[in-house]
């Protein structure tokens, strides 16, 4: 099951920050470790860079292993791709102390102009979410793999965030993991917001999210 993606989906909470001067939307990408968040945004960029100007903000704990890995892959020109080491819980650096990351993406802002930032967070557990000073909107991934049971424990990231992806549905079969229940679930907590069920590795072209993201770019545009 899937809901449609509404262009004009406002919802979720965001606080937009039209007064911004920089043209570019920042979006935040979160959710447990190993859930394919890197993967995503490696996707994301090969969709979308040739018609939008992108950087990338990566956070780990200690390593700069995010941002290694998208550079190695020529994700994007490896200037436009920032490691911020957080050397603490992932979630405070995108949610309690943003000073990091905001520079992060403020530096990169003043350098590229991009029409977007996507920010991926530090994996750790279902509570990271980023606060809205850093994003405009955010995305939070979760995986088969991790369990069919997650999105219906609900959390803050899988009921508010923006756009749920719930990646790895290639691993579904092998792991046991009812991808219609997970989609059920989702819809329950999520209150129309919605939702993607896909799998980064079978379906690079990751066309849902991307067509999600153009929307968040578009709209920004004509609010300008
Ligand atoms: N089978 C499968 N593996 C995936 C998928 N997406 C990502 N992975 C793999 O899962 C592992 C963790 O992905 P990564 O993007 O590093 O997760 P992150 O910790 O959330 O950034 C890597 O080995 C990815 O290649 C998927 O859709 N299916
Ligand atoms: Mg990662």
């Amino acid at each position: 099951m899937r809901h449609e993606l509404h262009d004009t989906d406002l919802s979720g909470g965001a606080a937009h920050v039209p007064h911004r001067h920089d043209r570019a939307v920042r979006i935040g990408i979160g959710g447990p470790v190993g859930c394919g968040k890197t993967a995503l945004t490696a996707a994301l960029c090969r969709v979308l860079r040739d018609e939008l100007s992108l950087a990338v903000v990566t956070n780990d704990i200690y390593t700069t292993e995010d941002a290694d890995f998208l550079r190695r892959e020529a994700v994007l020109d490896p200037e436009r791709i920032v490691a911020v080491r957080t050397g603490c819980c992932p979630h405070t650096a995108i949610r309690d102390d943003i000073t990091a990351n905001l520079d992060a993406v403020e530096d990169l802002t003043a350098r590229f102009d991009p029409d977007l930032v996507l920010v991926e967070s530090g994996g750790d557990n279902l509570t990271a979410t980023f606060s809205y000073g850093l994003v405009d909107r955010q995305i939070f991934v979760v995986d088969t793999a991790g369990g069919d049971d997650v999105p219906r424990k609900g959390g803050p990231g899988v009921a508010g965030a923006d756009l749920l992806v719930i990646n790895k549905v290639d691993l579904a079969p092998l792991v046991g993991a009812d991808t219609d229940r997970m989609a059920a679930d989702a819809a329950r907590v999520r209150a129309g917001r919605p939702t993607v069920l896909t799998s980064v590795r079978t379906r690079p072209d990751v066309a849902e999210i991307a067509a999600w993201v153009r929307a968040r770019v578009a709209a920004r545009a004509a609010a300008a």
